[in-house]
């Protein structure tokens, strides 16, 4: 896109923006501050580096096998580099635990360590990134129905023990960045089929929390997600939704949103304002859910645009971090990347760009209809305009530039590995 055009309909939008009392150079401002923690997962259908002889795919599952996912932790870095150079502002990568670089060495979940860790806290320094982590305790012998919800002793101690260690490794990579480093903790403990012992496993697992949660820190911080059900875990999940947010609440522990994890007609912008008020902070996991948790590339629809604007009347930026969470195999991996990313930032550009003190005016006034309409309009207002300036401003692609940078991209780099 041309720089001149941009600017020209920049000042356009400015104004027509201004006639309903909002400030774009104050939205933009915003959006420039609003880090999102980019999954590291995406870049190779969740496989990550362990030398354990593989994932084995239980508890979770990316369907596709587009060409040119990453190999090996060099690539991974190479295609996030890339990434870093199509999108605007400063974000964080949110590693897993079986991304360490672990020297082409076994090294078994119950031994990682922050030195396994040294080499991202470096890298991620010198891409100007921060890091946040995850627990793994899917895809692994170990990773039976049940992990820390178990009744067998050996396998939940196996588990407690990585989770501790991550907690560890948050700490050090938090201290080194000079910035709390965000530890998820998600498990996919449950049953396919009719559970009579539920309330039994819900116990274990709050008592495997507390030992894990015993050691307080100051450079990470604990969040824990829930989940609607897995693929062969149908009828019961241990951390179910209600589960966390009864631990979250009680512990005052951030509690994670997946917008995938929950039944599809459920708004999870809704839960926004409810949460807050009971938790610290909230983690979102942003997704996209076709039919299940399919995990499917984000993009500007209704529920991104809404979980935004909730985020943003609540004005709550400061107390949400927003993660994204997805893994689609079938198409090409950066594309994914920017798509998701940069449709979570328009997201949040629209929020931002939301009328709210006319909206709320109609609604103290009870006037319902002007509301409606009001609201209506915003939809179709420049923000697109004030989009694309944001990249200029940034230095990155505009509108649909993006997309050739990846072709070349594509046949320059990811092409070429089998
Ligand atoms: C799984 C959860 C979890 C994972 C990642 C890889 O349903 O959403 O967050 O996707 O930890
Ligand atoms: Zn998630």
């Amino acid at each position: 896109m041309k720089h001149e055009q941009i600017q020209k309909s920049y000042e356009i939008a400015k104004e027509r923006y201004a006639q309903l009392g909002v400030d774009t150079e104050k939205a933009l401002a915003e959006l420039q501050k609003i880090a999102i923690s980019i999954h590291c997962w995406q870049s190779d259908d969740v496989s990550g580096f362990e030398q354990l002889g593989g994932m084995d795919g239980s508890g979770i599952q990316a369907t596709g096998n587009y060409p040119g996912k990453a190999r090996n932790i060099d690539e991974l870095r190479q295609d996030i580099a890339k990434v870093l150079t199509l999108i605007a502002g400063k974000h964080r990568l949110n590693l897993h635990a079986i991304y360490g670089d672990f020297g082409g060495k076994p090294v078994d979940r119950d031994k990682i360590e922050p030195t396994h860790f040294e080499s991202w806290m470096q890298w991620a320094k010198d891409n100007d990134l921060k890091l946040d982590f995850n627990s793994t305790s899917f895809g692994h012998p170990k990773s039976e129905n049940l992990t820390l919800a178990s009744p067998n002793k050996d396998i939940r101690d196996f588990w407690i023990e990585h989770t501790k260690r991550c907690r560890a490794i948050s700490e050090a990579m938090g201290k080194f960045q000079n910035d709390p480093c965000i530890m998820n903790l998600w498990i996919h403990d449950g049953m396919k089929d009719l559970t009579v012992n539920r309330y039994k496993y819900r116990q274990i697992l709050e008592q495997s929390l507390d030992e894990i949660f015993t050691i307080p820190y100051t450079n990470m911080k604990d969040c824990i997600e829930a989940k609607l059900f897995g693929i062969g875990l149908e009828s019961y999940t241990v951390g179910s939704y209600d589960f966390y947010l009864g631990y979250g609440a009680k512990k005052q522990k951030i509690v994670t949103l997946d917008t995938g994890h929950f039944h599809l007609s459920e708004s999870i912008a809704d839960k926004i304002s409810s949460l807050l008020l009971f938790v610290p902070e909230i983690m979102l996991h942003v997704s996209r859910p076709i039919r299940w948790d399919s995990d499917h590339v984000t993009i500007l629809n209704d529920e991104t645009a809404d979980l935004a604007k909730e985020i943003v009347r609540a004005g709550a930026l400061s107390r949400v971090h927003v993660g994204l969470d997805y893994f689609d195999a079938s198409i090409n991996r950066i594309g994914a990347y920017v798509i998701g990313i940069r449709s979570t930032q328009k997201a949040f550009l629209q929020g931002l760009l939301e009328p709210v003190t006319h909206l709320r005016e109609y609604e103290a006034r009870g006037q319902y209809f002007e509301r409606l309409a009001l609201m209506e309009e915003a939809k179709t207002m420049p923000w697109n305009a004030v989009w694309d300036y944001f990249c200029l401003k940034n230095n990155v692609a505009a509108g649909e530039d993006y997309i050739a940078e990846i072709q070349q991209y594509e046949k320059d780099v990811t092409s070429k590995r089998s």
